[in-house]
C-alpha cells in the first residue's frame, strides 16, 4: 500500500539519480521520481516494483510536486550547472513556502550560494549537499556533505543519515554488505551538517581536491617502483595490497592493488600496460586549485596533482619531447625491501601535506564565507562512502578532537612524530627519483611544503627587496614592528652600490 504522499522526491534519473532513489526506497521511504524524458521513468519504476518504501513514478514536474507531502522535499540529481538552474527555474512556480529543494549534484559552491539566496528571497529552502562515491556510493551508502538552511537539513537528516555509508564507531571501518533491499543497520553515519549555503559543496570539493592528490602520489609510488626497482604491475600490486593492511589502508590503495593484478582480457598482459597514459578531469581539482590561489592559500601538492593530469595529456608533445631531451643515466643499486619502505613512507609524508593543505584551505574559507566548519567531523564524514575513505582519516578525526582550533594538521602531535620518523625515507626518496630522473611531482611537492612550512625564514626577505627595488613596494623590517613599511632609493641597475656610512 504506498502513502497518499512520497516522503521526498528524486529529479533526474541517470545512474547517480537511480541508485540513490532506490537507495531511499530501501530504506522505507517512499520516493517519487521523475526524469526530463518520461520513458527512463517508466522504465525506472517498472522494473523496480518492490522497493520496501516504494517508488512513484511522476510524468510531469506538476504532477511530481504535487505527489509529495508538505513541506516538500525534492532532490535534484542532474548535470551542474545550467541543467541545474533550469530544473530549479521549472520547480520555483510550483512550490509552496517552505518546501525545501535539495542539489545533490557536483555544484560549484558559488553557485550554490547564489541558489541559496534566490530561493530564500521567494520563501523557499535550498540545501545544496555533496555526494560522494560514485555509483557504488550512491546505491549501498555515499558520504553526504549538506550544507544549506540548518532547520530544512534537520527535516532531511533522518533519511540522509538513513541512506549514508556507515562506519564502525571505534575503529571508523566502513560498514560493508549492504545490498538490495537489505540495507546496513547501526554504525555512525557518514553525513553531517556541513555549514550555511554553500559550505557542503565547498567541502565536497575539497574532498576531490584531495582526492586528486592521493591518486597522483599513489601514481608516484607506482611510478618510482616501476622506474627504479623495474617491478611488474602483479608484483606492485601485492605490495599495494600489503600497505593496504596498514596506516595507508584506503579504497584508493586498495583499488590500485586490483588494477595492478588485473590482466587485459584482450591481450592476457597487465591492464595497466595497455591503458593510454593521459588523464581526464571533470574539473573539481581545478576548482580546488582555482580557490587556493584566490584565496591565497598554499595547496601546491593538490595543484601539482592536477597539473601532472594537465602534463599526461600532452601524449604526442611527451613522445616527441622523450626523443630530444636527455635524462640521467644513474640507476638504483640499494635493496629493493629497503625502497620500497622508503616509497611507502615518502607516500604517507605526502599524503599528510596534502590533507593538511585541503583543510588549510577549508579553514580559510570559513572565514571567508562564516562558516563554522567542524574539521573533526567532516574527517568523520569521509571515512565510509567517499573515494577517499581511509583508515587514517580517524587519525585526522583524533587530531581536531584533540584542537579543534589546530593551525596546520602538522602540528597534532601524531602527524608531527610521524613526519619526523618517516622523512629521512621520504627524503631519499625524493632525491632519489630526482638523481634517476623519475618525475615525482607530488612527493616533491610535498616535502617542499613541509620544509617551507616548518621555516622560521623565509627567501622572501629578498623577494622584498626586489619588490621594492624594481617597484618601490616597500618591505617591513626584521628590526621593526610588524605593519610598518619602510622603503630605501635603491641604485640604478647600472649604477654603483650605495654608499652606506
Ligand atoms: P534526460 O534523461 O532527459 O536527459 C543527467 O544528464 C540527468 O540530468 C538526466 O536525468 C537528464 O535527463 C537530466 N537533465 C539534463 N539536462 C536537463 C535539463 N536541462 N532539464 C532537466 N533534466 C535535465
Amino acid at each position: 500500500m504506498s502513502k497518499s504522499h512520497s516522503d521526498i522526491g528524486l529529479i533526474g534519473l541517470a545512474v547517480m539519480g537511480q541508485n540513490l532513489a532506490l537507495n531511499i526506497a530501501d530504506h522505507g521511504f517512499q520516493i517519487s521520481v521523475y526524469n526530463r524524458t518520461v520513458e527512463k521513468t517508466e522504465k525506472f519504476v517498472a522494473e523496480n516494483p518492490n522497493t520496501p518504501g516504494g517508488l512513484i513514478g511522476a510524468k510531469t514536474l506538476q504532477e511530481f510536486v504535487k505527489s509529495l507531502a508538505k513541506p516538500r522535499k525534492m532532490i535534484i540529481l542532474v548535470q551542474a550547472g545550467k541543467a541545474t538552474d533550469a530544473v530549479i527555474d521549472s520547480l520555483v512556480p510550483l512550490l509552496d513556502p517552505n518546501d525545501i529543494v535539495i542539489d545533490g549534484g557536483n555544484a560549484l559552491w558559488t553557485d550554490t550560494i547564489r541558489r541559496e539566496k534566490a530561493l530564500k528571497e521567494k520563501g523557499l529552502r535550498f540545501i545544496g549537499s555533496g555526494v560522494s562515491g560514485g555509483e557504488e556510493g550512491a546505491r549501498f551508502g555515499p558520504a553526504l556533505m549538506p550544507g544549506g538552511d540548518p532547520a530544512a537539513y534537520k527535516e532531511l537528516e533522518p533519511i540522509w543519515n538513513a541512506v549514508a555509508a556507515k562506519v564502525d564507531a571505534k575503529t571508523g571501518a566502513q560498514l560493508g554488505g549492504a545490498a538490495p533491499g537489505k540495507p546496513i543497520v547501526g554504525g555512525v553515519p557518514c553525513a553531517a551538517y556541513i555549514g550555511e549555503n554553500g559550505a557542503g559543496h565547498y567541502v565536497k570539493m575539497c574532498h576531490n581536491g584531495i582526492e586528486y592528490g592521493d591518486m597522483q602520489m599513489i601514481c608516484e609510488a607506482y611510478a618510482l617502483m616501476q622506474g627504479l626497482l623495474k617491478m611488474k604491475a602483479p608484483e606492485m600490486g601485492a605490495i599495494f595490497s600489503e600497505w593496504n593492511q596498514g596506516m595507508l589502508g584506503s579504497f584508493l590503495i586498495e583499488i590500485t592493488a586490483d588494477i595492478l593484478k588485473q590482466k587485459d582480457p584482450m591481450t592476457k598482459k597487465p591492464i595497466v600496460d595497455v591503458i593510454l597514459d593521459t588523464a581526464g578531469q571533470k574539473g573539481t581539482g581545478k576548482w580546488t586549485s582555482v580557490n587556493a590561489l584566490d584565496m591565497g592559500v598554499p595547496a601546491p601538492t593538490i595543484a601539482e596533482s592536477v597539473f601532472a593530469r594537465c602534463l599526461s595529456a600532452v601524449k604526442e608533445e611527451r613522445v616527441a619531447a622523450s626523443k630530444i631531451l636527455k635524462g640521467p643515466s644513474k640507476k638504483y643499486k640499494g635493496s629493493k625491501k629497503a625502497l620500497i619502505a622508503a616509497i611507502h613512507d615518502a607516500l604517507y609524508c605526502s599524503k599528510i601535506c596534502s590533507y593538511a593543505q585541503g583543510f588549510q584551505l577549508m579553514r580559510e574559507a570559513q572565514k571567508e564565507y562564516k562558516w563554522k566548519l567542524n574539521f573533526g567531523e567532516i574527517a568523520q564524514i569521509w571515512r565510509g562512502g567517499c573515494i577517499i575513505r581511509a583508515v587514517f582519516l580517524q587519525k585526522i578525526t583524533e587530531a581536531y578532537q584533540r584542537d579543534p582550533n589546530l593551525a596546520n594538521l602538522l602540528l597534532d602531535p601524531y602527524f608531527t612524530k610521524t613526519v619526523k620518523k618517516a622523512q629521512e625515507n621520504w627524503r631519499k626518496v625524493v632525491a632519489l627519483a630526482a638523481e634517476c630522473g623519475v618525475a615525482a611531482p607530488t612527493f616533491g611537492s610535498a616535502l617542499a611544503y613541509y620544509d617551507s612550512y616548518r621555516s622560521a625564514r623565509l627567501p622572501a626577505n629578498l623577494l622584498q627587496g626586489q619588490r621594492d627595488f624594481f617597484g618601490a613596494h616597500t618591505y617591513e623590517r626584521t628590526d621593526k614592528p610588524r605593519g610598518q613599511f619602510y622603503h630605501i632609493d635603491w641604485p640604478e641597475p647600472s649604477r654603483p652600490q650605495l654608499e652606506i656610512k
